[in-house]
């Protein structure tokens, strides 16, 4: 039997003791989670404004993707790809017909959703555009963040993220992101040998870095003229975060390839998905990719769930509603703490001026002490990005507690 925490620190202390520190969480550790709602050990109550970094944007603990999982998990959990099951094709017909693509490769995390994209561009590259195969190249944008692989860290210029892991892999050229020039000179310098432009929507580790109207639709019209693949990974932005089904819908961007994950499970499995048409997705062959539990029974039903009740309760609208709302009331906060408010549906950050010297560190901390959980990145950015189904009148109180927490450092 395993120890049975009864104190946050107790908690914590475990985890210091045992586990890898690769992480350096705020301080508080939860028990319980229900919609847009956790729990700490002792009981106090939070409003969850990370969302697991989006992975939770239907809530957590939604009844109806439990209930899936649990009536899943009594039939058929795993059969690997050995053998065909009854979950797998059903479950491949509802996400390529949700999302408009001819199939999709399912994954379980999203590094491994990007991966399958890199190498699925590379091979339609090489055997569909051909491009020599030790000189094609992928497109990716400076202020990334696409996992936590080699070959996706060797994409990075964060150097928290790539240094001293020993040799990174070839193929990459990075550009400024929100640049239609930079892209456009790549393109036309080495378009030859480029296979695709991998770009997030919207740069959410960079701090939610919304690029100009127009950056994507003029992107990706510079790689049909360029014969290059648009690779959108929408793994945080996706799933009606931004108030669109997809951040690409904003503007109406059907990318070539489309990587989704997170909330792809409502933040129950690690699920991913990769969707594309034929002409790219059937350039890889029986046994040339694949996952022990990529696509298992248990995802399928979970994916499906958790799609589904994103439609059934309108999370799009919520997201593109409440997300003026949040903004609104944030922007309304006269403290010179706030630089800058960001964001698109309710994938929203502040940047945080240093004050008295308080950081966004300390108003993160000023916040837990209210009841509302979210962390810095990158120092002085704080990402507010609460389960979509929060409602109008929580959300406001929520907003209460970021500008109590602000105020009590004038
Ligand atoms: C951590 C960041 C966010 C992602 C995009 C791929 C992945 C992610 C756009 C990889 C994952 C997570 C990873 C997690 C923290 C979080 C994160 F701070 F790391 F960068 F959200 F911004 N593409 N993002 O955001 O998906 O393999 O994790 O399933 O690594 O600390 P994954």
């Amino acid at each position: 039997m395993i120890e049975k925490i009864t104190s946050s620190q107790q908690a914590i202390d475990m985890e210091n003791k045992y586990g890898a520190h690769n992480y350096s969480p705020l301080p508080v550790v939860l028990s319980k989670g229900e919609g847009a709602f956790v729990w700490d050990v002792e009981g106090k109550k939070y409003f969850d404004f990370l969302s697991a970094y989006s992975a939770v944007n239907q809530g957590h603990c939604h009844p109806k993707i439990i209930s899936a999982l649990t009536k899943q998990a009594n039939t058929l959990t795993l059969t690997s790809r050995a053998f065909y099951n009854d979950s797998l094709g059903p479950y491949e017909k509802y996400i390529t017909q949700f999302f408009g693509y001819d199939k999709v490769l399912p994954m379980n995390t999203g590094a491994e959703g990007v991966e399958t994209a890199l190498k699925l561009a590379r091979r339609w590259g090489v055997v569909k555009k051909g491009i020599d195969n030790d000189k094609v190249l992928i497109v990716c944008c400076e202020g990334n963040f696409h996992g936590r692989t080699v070959t996706v860290i060797s994409m990075s210029n964060d150097p928290s993220s790539y240094t001293n892991y020993g040799p990174l892999t070839p193929g990459f050229i990075r550009i400024p992101y929100n640049n239609v020039e930079a892209l456009e000179k790549v393109l036309t310098e080495h378009g030859k040998n480029i296979a695709g432009f991998l770009v997030e929507p919207i740069q959410g580790e960079a701090g939610v870095y919304v690029p100009d109207e127009g950056y994507l639709k003029k992107t990706y019209d510079l790689c049909k003229k360029h014969n290059v693949l648009f690779i959108a990974d929408e793994i945080q932005t996706g799933i009606a975060r931004t108030g669109k089904m997809l951040a690409c819908d904003h503007e109406n961007v059907h990318p070539d390839i489309l990587i989704l994950g997170k909330a792809l499970s409502g933040g129950v499995l690690p699920v991913s998905a990769v969707l594309a048409d034929d002409d790219i997705m059937l350039c890889i062959q029986p046994g040339e990719h694949g996952s022990t539990f990529g696509g298992f029974p248990l995802a399928c039903a979970v994916a499906v769930a958790a799609l589904n009740v994103v439609k059934e309760e309108n999370m799009m609208e919520k997201a593109e509603h409440l997300g003026k709302i949040f903004r609104e009331h944030i922007k309304n906060i006269s403290s010179d703490m706030i630089a800058l408010v960001r964001g698109k549906g309710l994938l929203n950050a502040v940047v945080i001026k240093e004050k008295n010297n308080k950081t966004a560190w300390d108003v993160c901390l000023k916040m837990r002490d209210l009841g509302l959980l979210a962390k810095p990145t990158h120092g002085d950015i704080i990402r507010f990005a609460p389960p979509l189904v929060i409602k109008e009148k929580e959300l406001i109180e929520a907003c209460g507690i970021i500008k109590q927490a602000i105020l009590s450092f004038e």
